[in-house]
């Protein structure tokens, strides 16, 4: 018998909503669709592999109440709840967490990348219990074990616990998991049909990852932090053709930082998937110096309809400053190529950036433009803890606002490094920049004719109308409407 054999373990996964510092503007926010969150069903997929019986109370997307949210979880009578946490939605997490505390009693676990930031502001909330504080794989089932047998949690890595007096013990970092043996998320857990992008056009739909980590520098991103690991082709196709299999799935969204790093690794993803009849449609973000024209047309021949380019700002100097490794050039040559290959083409721009001026930024939009795009997703920049970016911050600012809003609550405008431009102003910008973006008459014609579902039709009208009628999370509702005139 597994030695967690019958605990019991829920995982819940609150609504939310944008909150001050976002980087995206609140109308394309809203309309941005429900997504599973595959941090939690990897955690449910850990957690039964190592014996225990769980449940995912999805109430972001089931649209649950508190009051719902709680009649299930005492129906169900978990001996410890389950939440992921990330800096952005601290505080909205943290009131669905102390309410559903204060209805039942029982521990909390919770874990995520803004756990291995803020172990220790964290868990001062006497609410929080245990953390898992990097990759849960080896670590969870380590923690269960200890809690359920009595062992020593000091023992276990990659944790955080409260000692009797509320002192915070942060144990050391856990090693690195062999990606290819991390249990599969646990999709059977959830209905696979209530899933959507507001691009997909098929349903079942689900987000994935091949990798984990980045060898990248970006001074924006996080994730360059972390070691590079990509799972083997075969470890990959098994868990597609059980997507496929059943749960019904086909869409997918793989969500890895930078699906093509290693291209001979995508090419044979590509004829496996092809190989075992998968029928799929798939996007997949990247960058645009990992990509060659081979690893093109195997991408489309398996079903890739989108690619996901981080272009971040159509000037030189900028590029250079988010050591973004990439040139103007490469954007135009590879942006091309994926047309060329039948591949939609998806654009993510950066306005606010180190240096940015209103110049800046009409040079990434002129280039959006240029690039004739299929799509283009302009945000605010937004200086996230554990990132280059943010030590830029605190250097120029001496104030540390991320931890500051994790110990106090305090939630104030967090300013943007060597930027001298107004919120407002980069918040008008970025309007603006959607504006000139979708409301030319030739991508709207584009667009209509792209459409595949009456569904995505009036989804796509929808986020039309509210971005031209007023971007509610804006002080200022006309701004960027001088574009039409
Ligand atoms: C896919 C994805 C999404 C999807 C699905 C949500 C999800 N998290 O699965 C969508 C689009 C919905 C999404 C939304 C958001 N995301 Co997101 N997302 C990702 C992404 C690209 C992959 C996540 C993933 O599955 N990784 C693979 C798994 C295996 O790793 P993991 O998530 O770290 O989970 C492991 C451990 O952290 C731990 N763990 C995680 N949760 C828990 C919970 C418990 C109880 C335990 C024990 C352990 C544990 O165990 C897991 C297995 O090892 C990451 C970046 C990345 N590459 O990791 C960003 C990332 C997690 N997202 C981020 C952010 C900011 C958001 C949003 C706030 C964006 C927004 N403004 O709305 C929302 C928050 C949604 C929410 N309520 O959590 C940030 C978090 C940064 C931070 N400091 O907290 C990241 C790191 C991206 C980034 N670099 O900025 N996201
Ligand atoms: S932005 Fe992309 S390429 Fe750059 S460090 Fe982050 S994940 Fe890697």
């Amino acid at each position: 018998m597994a030695p967690l054999s019958g605990v019991k373990v829920a995982l819940v996964y609150p609504p939310y909503g944008p909150v001050r510092n976002e980087p995206g503007i609140k109308t394309v926010k809203e309309n941005y669709g429900i997504f599973p969150s595959l941090s939690l069903l990897y955690v449910a997929g850990i957690l039964e592999s190592a014996g225990c019986q769980v449940v995912f109370i999805d109430a972001h997307a089931q649209g649950l109440s508190l009051e719902q949210t709680v009649a299930r979880l005492r129906a169900f009578g978990p001996s410890f709840i389950g939440y992921t946490l990330t800096t952005y939605l601290f505080f909205q997490s943290m009131a669905w967490i102390k309410a559903i505390k204060e209805e039942l009693d029982i521990p909390v676990i919770v874990g995520g990348v803004h756990l291995s930031i803020y172990p220790r502001e964290t868990l001062a909330y006497p609410q929080i219990d245990l953390a898992v504080t990097g990759e849960a794989e080896r670590s969870l089932p380590e923690l269960m074990a200890a809690l359920v047998g009595g062992g020593d949690l000091s023992a276990v890595r990659g944790i955080a616990y409260k000692q009797a007096d509320d002192t915070v013990v942060v144990t050391p970092a856990a090693m690195d998991l062999d990606v290819d043996k991390a249990p599969f998320p646990a999709r059977h857990l959830i209905d696979n049909s209530i899933y959507y992008s507001f691009i997909s056009q098929y349903r079942n739909f689900t987000c994935f990852i091949t990798s984990r980590g980045c060898p990248y520098k970006c001074i924006f991103c996080e994730q360059g932090s972390k070691p590079f690991r990509a799972r083997s082709p075969g470890n990959v196709v098994d868990e597609l053709e059980l997507c496929v299999k059943e749960h019904g799935i086909r869409e997918l969204d793989f969500f890895d930082s930078s699906f093509t790093i290693r291209k001979q690794r995508v090419i044979e993803i590509c004829a496996e998937i092809n190989r075992r009849k998968l029928d799929i449609v798939w996007a997949a973000r990247t960058r645009v110096d990992c990509i060659t024209d081979e690893v093109l047309k195997a991408m489309r021949a398996a079903g890739c309809n989108r690619i996901y380019y981080g272009i971040e700002s159509g000037n030189r100097e900028i590029l250079q400053t988010l050591k973004k490794s990439t040139s103007l050039e490469m954007y135009r040559d590879v942006v091309s190529r994926t047309k060329k290959n039948g591949i939609n083409t998806f654009g993510y721009f950066m306005v606010g950036n180190p240096y940015e001026t209103e110049a800046t930024i009409r040079q990434t939009i002129r280039l959006a433009l240029e690039l004739d795009l299929d799509y283009a997703q302009f945000s605010k920049v937004t200086a996230m803890p554990a990132t280059e970016m943010y030590t830029l911050l605190l250097k120029e600012t001496g104030r540390d606002y991320w931890r500051e809003h994790i110990e106090t609550g305090k939630d104030e405008e967090i300013p943007r490094p060597l930027c001298d431009m107004s919120d407002a102003e980069i918040q008008r910008w970025t309007r603006l920049a959607y504006l000139r973006f979708y409301y030319r008459p030739k991508y709207i014609a584009r667009a209509l004719s792209r459409l595949k579902s009456r569904e995505e039709l009036i989804r796509s009208l929808h986020t039309a109308w509210q971005m031209l009628v007023t971007d509610p999370g804006s002080q200022h509702d006309d701004a960027g409407m001088e574009v039409l005139a």
